[in-house]
């Protein structure tokens, strides 16, 4: 076949304004003339699908003729942000696209890109780390599917109202996404709650199968991702739910109607919405629906593609490696071994050793709160069969660890699936660490506490199962894309190849001490920073001068990420210059932006306080062209990539020990932020690379914070020694922040100088004097510049290129795809 028809898919601007054309007549039934930008987005949008299309298939036929490894990512969420521009650059048409858009009267590109509705499918950290990884899989050439549910409804968009947030549901769906393509012929079917029952199969052998009471259709709907000027096109395959026919029929039938419509609105609702929760597992019973719903349909997937290649099921290792992106999808233990043992009628052992071959668990977070553990009942009236596989995964494991520490009822407690601490419980992360061949933190600090806080005893019994792969973020979106002016400085100074190659970055430590062009470095931040203000104006109406420190937190809203200490450093700031105590302090915009999860009181409390603040502050006089805060309302991957590369500093200052790993660190540090941050995550390998003394460092270790809490934290005394806190925090009291209410912020105050769960006041002295060397530095613009500098020469390590090689070549065990589009 030919993949590379240059009639119908050709690269250059002539082509691509004719694909516009047709589909603009064609597919969108709208004349040239009278088209909005709406439809000259949908039909470049659809041109460009064509051409990653001829990629898809020409990939999916090199699968086909040379079978080999693929990689089966399993995420609940994929937070992918815009798709457009991406595909551009990695098709390498941005110029040519933009050319065909004047011919309809467009000037530039980015008119029709701020179009653009991002599918929010994830909620933060995790989802938009599986979205990076999919990138760099495909710019490795590593055959992938990423597979996950097509939410109807994802992440809501978030409204300000008198500082409050509120939550708007997110209609992604409702002007068309042109980026997916639904194939309902590879519709799958996937069973819940019933029963099981014991029967005599023709063998003579006992067997137990799985009489579910009601079914849903899943629909796959396939986005291509494409590589880096690539020819290999992986796809993410998201489920949507739909009902079973044949099942409402039966029921029609014998005349029960509504049931039957019941359960065609019961299993429509099953991806209807994601769960806006990063953090405190709820144990619901629909989540535990969607994430069997789609790892069922994920792996019968795969099951069938071997089929249809007829590759001999026992094969399955060696075609496909399985990764769960945390425990979200760990059921996939559980229904592997059903679909090979009630379907295949494979025997216990060869099904245990197909499963435990191709599963690894990657783990993300360390906080109790969010371990999922499901209720007993629940989950044996909705996954039956599953349970009775789970008794048997873990009596075997019991015996295994029996046998290693006989008489060691303990451990045996504490390692079970099953907990029986209380009311009875499944624990995914059992589940997940026993049927893996690896299990992976997400950095280095972070899988050092797998092994030593979370999981201990399992590392003991398993040490060569346990790893770590420091996360990463795909430069092509966060440095490319979202910062075309410090790519054509680099592309200038450096050439191209640190697109593909962020290593190559090293050679700018070459220009550290050129004043000449330090000064183009500190020029060109600004000017990116002039367009943020530009957008911080149109959308809050807050003024704020580019050269003034931009200072920065954004990430989902949570008590753990401490965004209050940051406010509590805001409000000092704001007394030392009201009372005439601010020389030497640099002029500040303090910027704010993220979701509180809709049922999180305290992190919507914070949001408000944010607000508060900023109110207070930016309408006193006092405060001109020295200090403004900023609320940015609805932080999303699309305003991310407006935010990260016009900062000046980067604020990762979460309580050491609780941030597995964060990525947005990262993302700052490539674009040339400084970063104020604890030891915590991957902050401990951005300070190792940019070295200590380009990094400000600050507040206690997670062996300090222990200790502290093994001698009964008391915030009381730290306060006791901070008069400038106790000012602050009697301010805040008097209702100053929230037009004379004292109630207003009671409860965060209270926390605070109560039990402060997250040491806030135990870290705010040191946070203060790290601010103040933030201020001093601030002074010496190019000694600035060339710490900027040096983090983004030395940032190339968080590539995720250089993550997903490590996944390759130490988990997965995957090469390389070579795809031929030649006719
Ligand atoms: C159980 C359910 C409520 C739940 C849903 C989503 C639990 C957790 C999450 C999301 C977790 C998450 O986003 N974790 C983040 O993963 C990033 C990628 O590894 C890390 O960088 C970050 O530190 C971690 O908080």
């Amino acid at each position: 076949g030919c993949y590379n028809d240059p009639e119908r898919a050709g690269l250059d601007a002539k082509s691509v304004f004719d694909g516009m054309t047709e589909h603009l007549f064609f597919t969108l039934g709208k004349l040239a003339p009278t088209a909005s930008r709406h439809d000259l987005y949908m039909a470049l949008s659809y041109a460009v699908r064509d051409r990653l299309m001829m990629r898809y298939l020409a990939t999916t036929e090199a699968m086909r003729a040379h079978p080999q490894k693929s990689v089966a990512y399993l995420s609940a969420e994929f937070l992918i942000g815009p798709q457009l521009n991406n595909n551009l650059l990695n098709l390498g048409i941005q110029q040519e696209a933009e050319a065909a858009l004047r011919n309809f009267g467009i000037e530039s590109l980015q008119q029709i890109l701020d179009v653009e509705e991002e599918p929010g499918l994830g909620n933060g950290g995790l989802g938009r780390l599986a979205a990076c990884y999919m990138e760099s899989l495909a710019s490795l050439k590593i055959p992938a599917t990423g597979y996950g549910i097509r939410y109807e409804f994802g992440i809501f968009d978030q409204l300000i109202r008198d500082g409050w947030q509120v939550e708007i549901t997110d209609k992604w769906l409702k002007g068309g996404w042109p980026w997916e393509l639904p194939q309902p012929d590879e519709a799958c079917f996937v069973g819940f709650g019933g029963r099981t029952e014991s029967y005599i199969d023709d063998k003579g052998s006992y067997r137990s199968r799985w009489i579910p009471a009601e079914h849903a259709i899943g629909i796959p709907h396939d986005v291509p991702v494409l590589g880096y000027r690539v020819n290999i096109c992986d796809r993410l395959r998201l489920w949507r739910a739909d009902a079973t026919e044949s099942f409402d029929f039966y029921a029609f039938n014998i005349g029960d109607y509504y049931g039957a419509v019941e359960e065609k609105v019961g299993s429509e609702t099953l991806s209807k919405v994601l769960y806006p929760n990063d953090g405190t597992d709820e144990g619901r019973r629909l989540r535990l629906k969607q994430q069997h719903f789609f790892v069922s349909c994920s792996l019968q997937d795969m099951l069938r593609s071997l089929d249809n290649r007829g590759l001999p099921v026992e094969d399955f290792p060696k075609y496909w490696t399985v990764q769960l992106n945390d425990t979200h999808p760990a059921i996939a233990v559980a229904e592997l071994m059903r679909l090979l043992i009630d379907d295949r009628h494979m025997d216990w052992d060869k099904a245990w050793d197909i499963t435990s071959r191709s599963v690894a668990y990657t783990n993300h977070t360390l906080l109790p709160e969010a371990l999922e553990k499901w209720d007993l009942n629940l989950f044996s009236s909705l996954l039956p069969r599953h349970l009775e596989l789970i008794y048997e995964i873990n009596r075997r494991f019991l015996q295994q660890l029996r046998l290693r520490y006989p008489g060691n009822d303990a451990i045996q407690r504490k390692l079970s699936i099953i907990d029986e601490d209380g009311s009875k419980a499944v624990r995914m992360a059992h589940l997940a660490t026993i049927g893996a061949h690896h299990v992976n933190g997400v950095a280095a600090l972070h899988s050092d506490l797998v092994k030593t806080d979370l999981l201990p005893e399992f590392a003991e019994l398993w040490p060569e199962k346990f790893t770590n792969v420091t996360n990463g973020v795909t430069p092509r979106r966060w440095v490319a894309l979202a910062n075309p002016e410090l790519s054509t400085l680099l592309n200038e100074h450096i050439g191209e190849d640190w697109i593909s190659n962020m290593e190559n970055l090293r050679k700018l430590e070459e220009r550290q001490n050129d004043q000449g062009f330090l000064e183009h470095w500190g020029n060109t931040k600004l000017s990116v920073k002039r367009k943020l203000a530009s957008y911080i104006h149109r959308n809050t109406g807050v003024l704020v001068d580019p050269s003034t420190l931009f200072d920065v937190q954004v990430k989902r809203i949570h008590e753990y990420k401490r965004q209050h200490l940051n406010v509590l450093q805001v409000i000092t700031q704001y007394l030392r210059i009201k009372n005439g105590q601010a020389d030497g302090m640099a002029p500040r915009t303090v910027i704010f932006g993220g979701k509180a999860a809709p049922g999180y009181y305290m992190a919507k409390l914070i949001i408000r306080f944010i607000n508060g603040i900023a109110e207070t502050v930016n309408a006193d006089p006092d405060m001109d062209g020295r200090l403004r805060v900023v609320f940015l309302p609805d932080y999303n991957v699309k305003l991310g990539e407006q935010v990260y590369p016009a900062s000046d500093l980067s604020e990762q200052i979460s309580t050491a020990g609780k941030e597995a790993s964060g990525t947005g660190n990262m993302k700052f540090a490539m674009n040339g932020a400084l970063t104020i941050g604890t030891l915590d995550g991957a902050n401990v390998e951005i300070r190792e690379l940019v070295g200590a003394e380009n990094f400000f460092l600050f507040g206690k270790t997670v062996e300090e914070i222990n200790d502290l809490k093994r001698s009964g934290y008391n915030p009381g005394a730290f306060i006791n020694a901070m008069p400038e806190l106790q000012e602050a925090l009697r301010l805040i009291e008097m209702g100053h922040f929230s037009n004379g209410d004292s109630e207003l912020f009671r409860p965060l105050l209270d926390n605070l100088t109560g039990h402060d769960p997250f040491f806030v006041m135990a870290d705010f002295a040191d946070y203060l004097r790290a601010q103040e060397a933030v201020s001093l530095a601030w002074t010496d613009r190019m000694h600035w510049n060339r710490m900027s500098l040096l983090n983004t020469a030395r940032t190339g390590f968080f590539s995720s290129d250089r993550s997903i090689g490590e996944y390759c070549e130490n988990i997965w065990n995957v090469g390389p795809l070579n795809v031929d589009i030649t006719c």
